[in-house]
């Protein structure tokens, strides 16, 4: 039996920062959009349910626009056969429960922040859904009861819009620790809005928003497909649907000698996110780029500034298939140092220097060498230490890369400390 598990899709929201382009038609790349593909991928995949974590309308005035954008995915569903159960969030503590009287296949779970549960079937499997909505916008004290669970036969699944570990919070403030001693055998949750990593060993945690409403909002955003047999959860996926995405890219501008350069190092970033996006099954129609120029350079201003308004609103990347346009553009590049200049003194900054210096000379420099293979030491010491056991396969460290970002960061902070003097 297969579920598909939405998180925050915040139904009626209107995205900010668009390009012209995009904004002229801002719908088709928002929470609507994304919430008819869902219904497309519910389909297509054949679940016996869709699950929704709460915050499906953004706010409880936008009554009539989610109404229709709702009806017309739940009535799909049932046409299909797909039951559509559904919790209330802080968003659309009044309007959830109002839409869902108006239509009759939308099943609100947990009405009035009480607990209550449903049993989905499929031939001889069983899950149970535990629910609970919001009864007003804010809650200040934990949904979750003392004890246990009453559990049913099969698997138990708690759906709960709530702010998990956060301390003392508005919106239904719950501890892991609570989830977990409800016993129930997952928990798909809704309000953070970034996703957690969920797994079929660990189904626990946020789903994530449906759609990168907003530009903090990055990587992939989607539903979940959860394949259930025999009692167990055996797959858990992330499907990223959503229209639009945001995406940090991080351009190294080391080495550029003139400020224009940094297009063509920003163009070689892209084609290889565009690779992936590309290649993968389900691909965004657009995405908005936050880049953080980074690395070693004289340009990081002049770098910036080198993006019109019409660079900004498209990037073409020959492959055409994916609208990419600039949203921000950020200087995190780091002055240059004249190492050589530095390394001829004798103090403790001088020593560093000509080390990042012979860090820089091909294999085979003894001093080079003899650097790198005392660092593999130490570094591989580290990593097969005990504490990091449960981490899984001990990483394998590139020590010249650890020494060389360890050294600056050091020398850095040296020179800082004792200003040169000349
Ligand atoms: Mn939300």
């Amino acid at each position: 039996m297969k579920i598909l598990a939405v998180g925050d899709i915040h139904l009626g929201r209107t995205l900010s920062r668009l390009p012209a382009e995009l904004a002229a038609q801002s719908r088709r790349y928002g929470p609507a959009t994304a919430w008819e593909r869902a219904v497309d991928a519910a389909v297509e995949a054949r679940v016996r349910a869709v699950l929704l974590a709460g915050d499906v309308v953004d706010r409880d005035d936008d009554f009539f626009e989610a109404y229709g954008q709702l009806a017309r995915g739940v009535r799909r569903l049932a046409d299909a056969d797909i039951g559509v159960i559904g919790v209330a969030g802080n968003h659309d503590v009044e309007v959830l429960p109002r839409l869902a009287n108006e239509i009759p296949a939308f099943r609100l779970l947990g009405a009035g922040g009480k607990w209550e549960h449903c049993e989905i079937a499929d031939g001889s499997e069983s899950v149970t859904i535990w629910g609970w909505s919001f009864p007003r916008a804010r809650v200040m004290e934990s949904p979750l009861p003392d004890g246990p669970f009453d559990r049913a036969s099969g698997l138990n699944l708690g759906l709960l819009h709530c702010d998990r570990d956060a301390g003392a919070s508005p919106y239904a403030p719950v501890t892991g620790l609570e989830l977990e001693r409800a016993g129930l055998d997952g928990w798909l949750l809704g309000h953070i809005h970034v996703p957690d990593a969920l797994t079929a060993a660990s189904p626990n945690g946020y789903l994530g928003s449906l759609t990168g409403l907003h530009r903090r909002e990055t990587g992939a955003r989607g539903p979940w497909l959860v394949t259930v047999g025999r009692g167990t959860i055996g797959e858990v996926e992330h499907l990223p649907l959503a229209p639009l995405r945001w995406q940090r890219l991080d351009v190294d501008l080391e080495g550029i000698s003139d400020p224009a350069d940094a297009k063509g190092r920003v163009l070689n970033e892209l084609r290889t996110l565009d690779e992936a996006l590309s290649g993968a099954t389900h691909r965004p129609d657009a995405v908005g780029l936050g880049i953080r120029f980074c690395g070693r350079s004289r340009f990081g201003a002049a770098a910036a500034a080198e993006f019109s308004d019409e660079d900004r609103e498209r990037i073409d990347t020959g492959t055409g298939s994916i609208h990419y346009f600039i949203e921000s553009t950020f200087s995190q590049v780091r002055p240059e140092m004249d190492l050589e200049k530095l390394a001829q003194r004798g103090d403790p900054p001088g020593l560093l220097a000509q080390r990042l210096l012979w860090l820089k000379e091909p294999e085979g420099h003894p001093e080079r060498d003899r650097l790198i293979a005392l660092a593999r030491d130490r570094l591989n010491d580290e990593s097969r230490a005990p504490r990091w056991s449960g981490l899984g396969e001990p990483m394998e460290p590139d020590p010249a890369d650890w020494l060389a970002r360890a050294g600056y960061r050091a020398l850095e902070r040296l020179l800082e400390q004792a200003p040169e003097q000349d």
